[in-house]
């Protein structure tokens, strides 16, 4: 998954730059030595040489992450141990050059340089997301651990008592329409087991990344992750800390209501009301978004009447039809329809006769055209978001793809994954209509349903998307270490979620494992952040598309203008510090909570109102 959406132009890259103007060897020098080296070599430097330096690594993440992202792509759609090997040593490759190229920028620390040239060697010191120690041994062992928990997820299955094998996809499903007690819990349970063998592998991998941020003068991988927003890295992690107090009064209240409607289903010796929710009860294996259980909560007389699900069923829509949907949205917007080879080498639907990486990914393999899926494509109303979700990638690397390969990346993470999702929050009934998909359009007295299932799915979320890297960044630190790993995972889910492990957790138990971007390396506070952002980037968009209805009511379908506000800010991809492109759409450099808030006001007044009397918090 390196090579996927925004990373692979850096992790993809296979060859060593040999450029005589830096002097970076693969010997660890101690601190002094080091800096003294750079300042004589500085000395020399000008911003010529930069320019050179720049161009020349250029070259080779062109030239070469293509193979790079070739190797990856076979083996996430073919898992074998020969598939995995090579990804790993394509993965090698690329991150130990990676690992020269950040050395080599920190060479013209002390140069002057335009600041655009400032901007590209910065992102080069900043962009491997697990960097190797400078040391082959090291970098090969760190490759293959990677791959190692890649497939240990990839391949993860569950058998049950009565010797059926189930994989995530089926558990999935379980998980989201049964509402029997003991089934949710063997599910819960069984996909959970998976992990424990990842454990050991994990806290290698933590000491290696550690090592290699160290080389690369961070205190550890955490700071190196909270330093890629340009701000300081500290202030990174309390403007979440913010947002997230932003977000919590709604949060609470919603939780609150869940939790009732929830001991009401199952009992209050099953769903205690002074106690987090158990987490098998949420209608996800993660409980990270509830929409599933929205016949347990949905507000009486306010129900809009139609299930997705069902409509995509009545209407014949298959995995294809869905994408196509998808892909018809953007193209309403003015964007170009996807490229014939997108339809020709994506991955839809999950194959029978191998194991194949299905957490849904986009990618762009050769930062051209070649775009494409990769996804085990359910035919559900959730899936029909994700999909939304995926393509959004796809636009974006499309958009930007006229950048200098540096600044190929959206603005900041959380960017890339919200574009997607700001489009499904113009599947409106209206859309849905006008698409054929919904018969009638629900009146407003139906709006409490809507806003329901959307908090279910987004507000649920939030803390989730927080308390995932909550724990990296503490591992990283040290702070938590390998004895505490699971008991730590289930302290954060408890504070911010209040979500509780429905059983008592083994001594070995490794649950963060069981969650796809903690063995696949893929930081998690950019879903935060694309929380927060897709609904600013959504009212945005209303305004300019001259909306009048409320908010949730929105729908920027076939709206060239907001299409075009959209572009603009995409193809500047991250040519600027993220705060510019936020406010050539939103007119803000700050993100802000108020539109998630605002969107969700009407529901809140009534959470309010159905939550009193009764007990809260957790
Ligand atoms: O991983 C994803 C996308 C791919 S970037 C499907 N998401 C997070 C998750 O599934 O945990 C989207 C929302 C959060
Ligand atoms: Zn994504």
């Amino acid at each position: 998954m390196k090579n996927i959406i925004n990373t692979f132009k850096f992790t993809a890259i296979a060859l060593v730059v040999t450029t005589s103007l830096v002097g970076c060897t693969q010997d660890k020098k101690n601190s002094d030595e080091a800096t003294q080296a750079k300042q004589t070599l500085s000395k020399k430097l000008t911003s010529k040489d930069a320019q050179i330096f720049l161009d020349d690594v250029a070259q080779e993440i062109i030239t070469l992450g293509v193979s790079g992202a070739r190797a990856e792509w076979i083996y996430s759609n073919f898992i074998t141990e020969d598939t995995a090997s090579l990804a790993a040593e394509a993965n090698q490759k690329s991150t130990e050059a990676g690992v020269r190229f950040a050395m080599q920028a920190a060479t013209f620390d002390n140069v002057e340089v335009t600041s655009t040239q400032r901007r590209q060697l910065n992102i080069l010191k900043q962009s491997l997301v697990l960097p190797a120690p400078q040391n082959s041994i090291k970098s090969a062992e760190l490759a293959k651990i990677g791959a190692e928990l890649g497939s240990m997820y990839g391949k993860g299955s569950y058998t049950t008592k009565d010797g059926k094998k189930l994989s995530l996809g089926d558990m999935t499903s379980t998980m989201a329409t049964s509402r029997d007690y003991d089934e949710l819990l063997e599910m819960w349970q069984g996909w959970r087991e998976i992990s424990p063998p990842m454990k050991p592998l994990y806290a290698r991998q933590a000491e290696l990344v550690n090592e290699g941020a160290n080389g690369l003068g961070y205190k550890d991988l955490g700071a190196m992750w909270r330093s890629n927003y340009d701000m300081p890295a500290d202030d990174f992690a309390k403007e979440l800390d913010r947002l997230w107090g932003q977000v919590k009064p709604l949060y609470d209240d919603l939780h609150c209501y869940v939790r009732s409607e929830l001991g009401k289903k199952y009992g209050t010796d099953k769903v205690p009301q002074d106690k987090p929710i158990p987490a098998h009860l949420l209608g996800n294996m993660w409980a990270q978004s509830w929409g599933n259980i929205y016949n347990i909560v949905s507000p009486e007389n306010a129900d809009p009447g139609y299930d997705l699900t069902k409509q995509l069923s009545v209407h014949n829509y298959n995995e294809i039809k869905m994408v196509k949907g998808a892909e018809k949205f953007f193209t309403s917007l003015g964007f170009d329809a996807l490229p014939e080879t997108f339809w020709k080498r994506s991955l839809f639907t999950k194959p029978a006769d191998r194991d194949v990486i299905c957490h849904a990914s986009a990618w762009d393999l050769d930062a051209k055209d070649d775009l494409r899926i990769k996804m085990c494509i359910q035919k559900t109303g959730e899936e029909f978001s994700v999909i939304h979700h995926e393509l959004g990638h796809n636009f974006y690397q499309r958009a930007y793809k006229e950048q200098p390969v540096y600044f190929q990346n959206s603005a900041n993470d959380g960017f890339h994954e919200a574009i997607g999702d700001t489009i499904a929050l113009s599947v409106t009934p209206k859309y849905l209509k006008e698409i054929g998909l919904i018969d009638t359009i629900p009146d407003e007295s139906k709006d409490i349903g809507l806003l329901m299932k959307m908090a279910l799915d987004k507000v649920a979320f939030i803390p989730f998307g927080l308390l995932v890297d909550q724990w990296r960044w503490k591992v990283y630190s040290g702070e938590i270490t390998p004895e505490n790993y699971n008991t730590a995972w289930w302290e954060l889910r408890e504070k911010y979620q209040g979500v509780a492990a429905p059983i008592d957790r083994n001594i070995n138990a490794f649950d963060p494992g069981a969650k796809y971007h903690v063995p696949g390396g893929v930081p998690y506070s950019r879903y935060f952040l694309a929380h927060i952002q897709q609904f600013e980037f959504h009212r945005a968009l209303c305004e300019i598309s001259g909306n009048t209805d409320p908010i949730h009511r929105c729908s920027i379908y076939n709206n060239k203008d907001a299409g075009k506000a959209l572009n603009t800010m995409l193809e500047m991809g991250s040519s600027q510090p993220w705060q510019q492109a936020y406010k050539v759409l939103t007119g803000n450099e700050q993100m802000d909570a108020t539109a998630i808030l605002d969107y969700f006001a009407p529901l809140h007044i009534w959470l309010k109102d159905k939550n009193q009397g009764k007990q809260c918090g957790f």
